[in-house]
């Protein structure tokens, strides 16, 4: 049973901005963004200043094809299937509004999130979106836990997998419809702490971040945290999609047949709010800033190196440190002659994690969570 489903979407090609993919709604300044096919990262530098959230015309943008432009008045969340005790139960947007409501302030990262470093770093070759470090942001979001939406709509003890799916046009790969962007979800993530959030940062969900609604899975890698959601099947069967089956997963030599298990919580990762390579001027004392995240949960600790990991000193620590967020931090440091140098800067979680190295290879180039080697250029 696939209940049918009414939305009103249309579709723009105009921009400003010949730079832009067409399927990003916002403006994509090349101050602020890299842009990759239809995906933007945010630029690290243009970070300097801002708190502990990303403001959302800084956030990145990861879309699988095009932002939809959602009427929220015939909008319909949909629940169905196996694991409910009777048929499809829908909530319209002014229904979530009404269903007590939750916050959290969590960062949102893609998986491939620093894969242009195995190449850059590790001279290792693997495909897909080039990011460096600029796919995470931070907000603020705020909605109804799933888990109400859940019981509402009368999930049953059977029901051992749900399947949210976006309302955005099917993907193509490679000549292949692999259908509208949906992942497995797994019920005890889902009753813990996933949001059906419809704000980000105190304002209504932008077009490009998931308008009327979308998850919100603190700590785990984005492809989870489905934009637009529009339907979620609850089954009392295990399920499956490509994004579970065959992508998010780590492929290659040292991994199983077929990839490991289906990737969800992210690693510990740091960057520095500088260009790429910075530019700074010898014999100054410059205060660098940064930030580090941990899927695990809270950073306790940084250390900045600028000998190649020689040697460390502790960078001081700031900010609000939501346990789903990020922490800010700084660094002073004084470069001494002209040349090239690099910064490294390494973080711990509250679990003991650290970022290692290197980065554990894969074929799809997810995960990597290596200290990164942030060029300089001394002047
Ligand atoms: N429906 C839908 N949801 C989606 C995606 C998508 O293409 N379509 N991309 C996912 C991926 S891979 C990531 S990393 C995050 C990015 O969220 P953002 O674009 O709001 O930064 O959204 C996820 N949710
Ligand atoms: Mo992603």
């Amino acid at each position: 049973m696939d209940p049918r489903f009414t939305t009103t979407t249309t579709t723009t090609t105009t921009t400003d901005d010949p730079e832009s993919p067409p399927g990003i709604r916002k403006p994509l300044p090349a101050r602020l963004f890299a842009v990759h096919g239809t995906n933007a990262e945010t630029r690290w530098e243009a970070l300097r200043g801002e708190g502990d959230l990303t403001p959302a015309r800084l956030f990145f943008v990861r879309n699988h094809t095009s932002t939809p432009l959602i009427d929220a008045a015939t909008w319909r969340l949909t629940l169905w299937g196996s694991g409910l005790r009777g048929g499809p139960v829908s909530f319209t947007y002014r229904d979530l509004l009404a269903i007590p409501a939750e916050e959290v302030t969590a960062f949102v990262e893609c998986a491939g999130n620093g894969r242009s470093l195995y190449r850059e770093q590790q001279g290792e070759e693997v495909s897909g979106t080039p990011w460096r470090l600029g796919a995470v942001g931070v907000a603020r979001w705020r909605g109804v836990p799933l888990a109400a939406l859940l019981g509402r709509a009368g999930m049953t003890a059977r029901a051992v997998a749900l399947m949210p799916r976006g309302l955005d046009p099917d993907y193509v790969e490679g000549g292949e419809n692999l259908g509208r962007v949906r992942r497995p979800l797994p019920v005890a993530k889902a009753l813990d702490d996933v949001l059906v959030a419809y704000e980000m940062n105190g304002r209504p969900l932008p077009p490009d971040h998931g308008f009327p609604a979308r998850l919100v899975v603190p700590g785990w890698a984005g492809i989870a945290w489905i934009k637009w959601l529009g339907d979620v099947e609850v089954s009392a069967e295990p399920l499956e999609s490509p994004w579970s089956s065959r992508l998010y997963r780590m492929h290659g030599p040292g991994h199983p047949p077929g990839g490991g298990p289906p990737l969800t919580r992210t690693g510990v990762k740091s960057a520095f709010e500088l260009p790429w390579p910075a530019r700074l001027r010898a014999g100054h004392g410059h205060l660098l800033h940064g930030r580090s995240w941990s899927g695990n949960g809270r950073v306790v600790r940084v250390d900045v190196s600028d000998d190649e990991g020689v040697s460390w000193r502790p960078a001081h620590l700031h900010g609000d440190r939501s346990p789903r967020g990020w922490v800010r931090w700084t660094f002073r440091w004084t470069p001494l002659g002209a040349g090239e140098a690099a910064l490294l800067a390494r973080a711990v979680d509250e679990t003991g994690a650290v970022q290692p190295e290197r980065a554990t290879c894969n074929r799809l180039g997810y995960a990597f969570d290596a200290v990164v080697r942030h060029p300089v250029v001394v002047t």
